[in-house]
């Protein structure tokens, strides 16, 4: 069986958001359609608390973009996004949310962001998306979301290496592009792990 998983479709990584995605927007409709065929769908949802780690207002002479160590891990710095329980946090409204069998929420912890939808960056905690994939019998996942070269590039990594035959649809994501040429890296670096790119 092969499931639809869908990458943070929030109000912060779309234009008006406070990590916008270029043409985040634009993706919804083809993502909404796609689901029609799909038996299982589920969704991301980047979910910070506001002490979060990777802010780059929680650390003194620190600025966005800026790479830092973070307990032992290189952490890009990013605006204040995905706060839990605000309106940036929320699902886009135009996403299609009734074929959504289950969200799974990601970078709860404040010491560790998680761009993967099944693994924190260090790999030390599981959100459980894995193992639910596999009980319901799921040998192949589809992806699509935001962004391409960070939370959809280390979902489909991780999933490749959990043995699920995985697929970035192209159309359906959209990148963050940090410096320029990040998101055709980014699926050149999936393509080369055996990731299909469609
Ligand atoms: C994401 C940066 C920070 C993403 C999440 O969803 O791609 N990017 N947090
Ligand atoms: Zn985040």
């Amino acid at each position: 069986m092969k499931a639809l998983l869908i990458i943070d479709i929030q109000n912060d990584f779309v234009e008006g958001g406070s990590l916008a995605v270029p043409g985040g927007k634009a993706i919804i409709p083809l993502v909404n359609e796609l689901q029609k065929d799909y038996s299982l769908v589920v969704a991301t949802q980047d979910w910070h608390p506001l002490d979060h780690g990777s802010f780059a207002a929680n650390h003194e002479n620190q600025s966005q973009g800026d790479i830092i160590d973070l307990h032992g891990l290189q952490q890009v710095l990013w605006p204040i996004h995905c706060v839990q329980g605000t309106f940036g946090a929320q699902f886009v409204s135009s996403l299609d949310l009734t074929k959504v069998d289950k969200v799974f929420h990601k970078g709860t912890d404040y010491q560790i962001d998680s761009y993967s939808g099944f693994f924190d960056n260090g790999h030390r905690k599981d959100t459980g998306l894995g193992q639910y994939l596999k009980e319901k019998g799921v040998r192949a996942v589809d992806i699509v979301g935001l962004a391409t070269d960070y939370c959809v590039k280390f979902s489909a990594l991780d999933a490749v290496k959990l043995g699920f035959e995985t697929t970035v649809i192209r159309d359906a994501s959209r990148g963050v592009n940090l410096r320029a040429g990040d998101v055709e890296a980014a699926y050149e670096m999936m393509q080369s792990k055996g990731i299909i790119i469609m």
